[in-house]
């Protein structure tokens, strides 16, 4: 009986992933990258992407999609700066998945959009499992979180091609070793890129943004 369990996942992850697969076949052909933005609820990331979007407005055409259990609260923001963003709810659930990103596509003006950012939804775990189509996937790390996250959450940090690590304008007023931090995860994933952002004074965010533009220069 468990053996079935164990089945049942496997399949299910299998079958994400070849739809994921497809959603990348779409994306590349409309020559989109796309970001997959993962954190702890509250981390930053709606507020990562308000950043994103009024340092390239003008020069990068953006889309978004929100991942929530519920509500639209971060997609009328995202609204309100004259993006293009779909929302989608998932009750009773923890991540985004494949057949999600599928049916949002259909839903976005994809000749429209050279950058899509989709925030998934608040989970340090199960977000980490499920592909989307994205080329590139974000994991935000905020300084009131404590440096012992690549310890306890390994898989979100060894699948992210970047960790932001957010609130460094909070630094004075906790403690967080971010040369400690930086060493933990480079010592489980020795490619990834770290920036330290504050998405509330701005530091950082033309790092993170430069970064982003040399990844769409290089389709
Ligand atoms: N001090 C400080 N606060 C920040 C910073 N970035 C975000 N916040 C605050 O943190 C809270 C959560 O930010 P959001 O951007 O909504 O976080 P989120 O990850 O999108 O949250 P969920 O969608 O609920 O998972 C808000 O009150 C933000 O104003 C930062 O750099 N410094
Ligand atoms: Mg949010």
């Amino acid at each position: 009986m468990e053996m079935k369990v164990l089945t049942i996942q496997e399949d299910i992850l299998g079958a994400n992933k070849e739809k994921a697969r497809r959603n990348q076949e779409q994306l590349d052909k409309h020559g989109i990258l796309t970001v997959n933005v993962m954190s702890s609820p509250g981390a930053g990331k709606t507020s990562l992407i308000l950043q994103t979007i009024n340092k390239l407005k003008g020069k990068t055409r953006i889309g978004v999609i929100e991942g929530d259990v519920t509500s639209s609260i971060d997609a009328d923001k995202i609204h309100q700066q004259g993006v293009p963003v779909i929302q989608i709810n998932i009750p009773g659930g923890c991540h985004l998945d494949a057949n999600m990103i599928e049916n949002a596509l259909k839903n976005l003006p994809l000749e429209d959009i050279d950058l899509l950012l989709i925030e998934n939804v608040g989970n340090l775990i199960c977000p980490a499992e499920f592909a989307l189509g994205e080329h590139k996937k974000v994991l935000i790390s905020s300084i009131p979180e404590g440096d012992d996250k690549p310890f306890k959450y390994p898989l979100m940090f060894t699948e992210a091609d970047v960790v932001l690590v957010n609130k460094i304008d909070l630094l004075p007023h906790l403690k967080f070793d971010t040369d400690a931090f930086s060493q933990a995860i480079k010592g489980i994933n020795e490619k990834v890129e770290i920036f330290q952002i504050s998405c509330t004074t701005s530091q950082g965010i033309e790092q993170w943004v430069s970064w982003l533009l040399t990844q769409m220069g290089g389709r």
